[in-house]
C-alpha cells in the first residue's frame, strides 16, 4: 500500500476505533506527521502492519479505587494502567493523579512514553497510569489510603520483569512511598525494582527527583551550542512549579540564565529578579499551598492571577521557555508573544504542553524546538538508571548518576539531530526524535514477530 494511503487509513482507524479521545488522536497525529520519509525508506514497516499495531496497546486495565475519606464516607475514584509496549523492555511510565485524567489522557501519555523510552536507548517499553483522584487539599491519611486501594488492585499487573510505573503530576515521593509499602504488603517481597521514584533510604536513586528537569536544561543546552550560544545571560519562562519545573529552574539558575516567571493552575509569578527555588520548594512542596503565597513574600514579584506565564513576554524579553506544567498548555497565541519576544529555543519539560499550531509556528519562525519525548526523557531515563541499581543491589553516587543522565541526554540529542540530518531535514527535533523513536521500536517488534 502506498505509505500516505497506510498512515491515513491507520489513522482514520484510530479516530474510529477511539471515540472522544482527543488527546490520544493529537499524540498518534504527530508521530504520524513525521513519519512519511522513514516509511517510504522502509516499506516493510507497512507490510507488517507496525503502524496498526504500534497504536493498539497491548493491554488496558481499568478499576474501580474505593476509599473513605476522613469524615467517614465512601468515596470511588477510576484507576487506570495502560500497558502500551513491551517489545523494548517492561513497561515504565508514571502514574497521573489530576481530576482531568480519562483513558484517552492515559493513551496519549502511554503513546508517547514507547518513543521517548526507545529514544533514551535504555532497555524499557512504554507505559502509564493514573486516576482521576485530585490530591489537591486532601490530607496524608486520605492520600494514603488512596494509594493502597490503587494499589490493591494495581499490584497483580505490575512487577521488576513485567510493568514498572513511577510519578508523574500528583504523584510524588510521598506517593509512590504509600504505593511501594502496599506493594510490599500484600506479595511479601521486597521488590525495589517494581516502582520508580523511591526515597533515598528504600530503594531509590539519587538524582531521579531531579532528573527531568536537569534533563530538560541538558537537552536545551544542546541545542542552544548548536547555534553557538549558552544559557549564561538568558532570560527564561518556566511554566508549572512541580517536579519538572523546580529542578528546570535550578539548573538554568546554576548555568547563569535567569527565570523570571513561573506558574500553577491557579496563575503566575512574574520575578525579574529571579525564582527563588527554595522559597518556590518551601510554597508548593512543603506547605502544599498555591503560587500566590510566593508572591506574597518575595520581594519584586508579581502575582499574575488566571495568567498563564507566557503572558510575561508581553513585558519582558525571554530568550529560552521550557513549558513543565500539562497538555496544551501553549497555543498559537502564546507561541506568537514568544517569537516577537525574541525566543530562540522552546523545550517541552511537560508531555505535549505544545498545541500543533503553536509548535508549526515556532517551528515556521526558525525557534530551536525539543518535543517533549526528546526533552524530558532525563526522568523516565533516571527511572531506568534506578533499575539497575536495584538489579544489582547497589547504590550509585550524586555525582555519577547525574553525569550519566547528562551523557543520555547527550545521546538523546545526538540522535534526534543525526536522524533529522539523514532524513534531509537538519535541525528539526521533532522529525528527527519521532523517527528515531519509532524505527528503534519498530525494528524490535519485527524481530519479536507477530505477538
Ligand atoms: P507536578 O504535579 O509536580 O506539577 C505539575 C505542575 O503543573 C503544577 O505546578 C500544577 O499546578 C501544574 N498543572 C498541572 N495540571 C495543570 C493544568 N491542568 N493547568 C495548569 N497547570 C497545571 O507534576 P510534574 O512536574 O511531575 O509534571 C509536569 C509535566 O511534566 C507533566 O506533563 C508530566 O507528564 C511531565 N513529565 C513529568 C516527569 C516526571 O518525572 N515527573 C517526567 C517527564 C514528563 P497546580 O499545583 O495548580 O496543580
Ligand atoms: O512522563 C514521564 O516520562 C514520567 N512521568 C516519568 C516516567 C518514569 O517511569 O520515570
Amino acid at each position: 500500500m502506498a505509505v500516505n494511503g497506510a498512515i491515513s487509513e491507520t489513522y482514520a482507524s484510530v479516530l474510529a476505533r477511539n471515540p472522544g479521545e482527543t488527546e490520544f488522536h493529537q499524540a498518534v497525529n504527530e508521530v504520524f506527521e513525521s513519519l512519511d520519509r522513514v516509511l517510504e525508506k522502509h516499506p516493510r514497516y507497512v507490510d507488517a502492519s507496525i503502524l496498526e499495531r504500534i497504536c493498539e496497546p497491548e493491554r488496558q486495565i481499568i478499576f474501580r479505587v474505593p476509599w473513605v475519606d476522613d469524615r467517614g464516607r465512601v468515596q470511588i475514584n477510576r484507576g487506570f494502567r495502560v500497558q502500551f509496549n513491551s517489545a523494548l523492555g517492561p513497561y515504565k511510565g508514571g502514574l497521573r493523579f489530576h481530576p482531568s485524567v480519562l483513558l484517552g489522557t492515559v493513551k496519549f501519555l502511554g503513546f508517547e512514553q514507547i518513543f521517548k523510552n526507545a529514544l533514551t536507548g535504555l532497555p524499557i517499553g512504554g507505559g502509564k497510569g493514573g486516576s482521576d483522584f485530585d490530591p489537591k487539599g486532601k490530607s496524608d491519611a486520605e492520600i494514603m489510603r488512596f494509594c493502597q486501594s490503587f494499589m490493591t488492585e494495581l499490584h497483580r499487573h505490575i512487577g521488576e520483569y513485567t510493568d514498572v510505573p513511577a510519578g508523574d503530576i500528583g504523584v510524588g515521593g510521598r506517593e509512590i512511598g504509600y504505593l511501594f509499602g502496599q506493594y510490599k504488603r500484600i506479595t511479601n517481597s521486597y521488590e525495589s525494582g517494581v516502582l520508580t521514584g523511591k526515597g533515598i533510604t528504600w530503594g531509590g536513586s539519587l538524582v531521579r527527583t531531579e532528573a527531568t528537569g536537569y534533563g530538560a536544561v541538558f537537552f536545551t543546552q544542546h541545542m542552544l551550542e548548536s547555534r553557538g550560544l549558552a544559557f549564561d545571560g538568558l532570560d527564561v519562562l518556566v511554566s508549572g512549579s512541580g517536579n519538572v519545573a523546580t529542578y528546570a529552574i535550578e539548573k538554568i539558575h546554576a548555568l547563569g540564565g535567569r527565570v523570571v516567571g513561573a506558574s500553577d493552575s491557579g496563575g503566575s509569578v512574574y520575578d525579574p529578579a529571579g525564582i527563588d527555588v527554595a522559597l518556590l520548594q518551601d510554597v508548593k512542596e512543603v506547605r502544599r499551598a498555591r503560587i500566590d503565597a510566593y508572591a506574597a513574600e518575595r520581594d519584586g514579584a508579581t502575582y499574575l492571577p488566571g495568567l498563564p506565564v507566557w503572558e510575561i513576554a508581553r513585558e519582558h524579553n525571554v530568550q529560552v521557555a521550557l513549558p513543565s506544567a500539562t497538555q496544551n498548555e501553549l497555543d498559537e497565541s502564546h507561541a506568537k508573544l514568544l517569537i516577537d519576544a525574541g525566543v530562540v529555543a522552546v523545550a517541552e519539560g511537560a508531555n505535549m504542553p505544545t498545541t500543533p499550531g503553536a509548535t508549526r509556528l515556532l517551528r515556521e519562525a526558525g525557534v530551536l524546538f525539543a518535543p517533549g519525548k526528546a526533552a524530558n526523557a532525563g526522568g523516565v531515563a533516571t527511572s531506568a538508571l534506578e533499575m539497575q541499581q536495584n538489579a544489582s543491589r547497589d547504590s550509585w553516587g550524586a555525582d555519577y548518576t547525574e553525569a550519566r543522565l547528562a551523557e543520555i541526554m547527550q545521546g538523546i540529542h545526538e540522535r534526534c539531530a543525526e536522524t533529522a540530518d539523514e532524513y534531509g531535514v537538519p535541525g528539526d527535533y521533532v522529525l528527527g526524535a519521532n523517527i528515531a523513536g519509532f524505527t528503534r521500536v519498530a525494528d524490535a517488534m519485527l524481530a519479536l514477530g507477530v505477538i
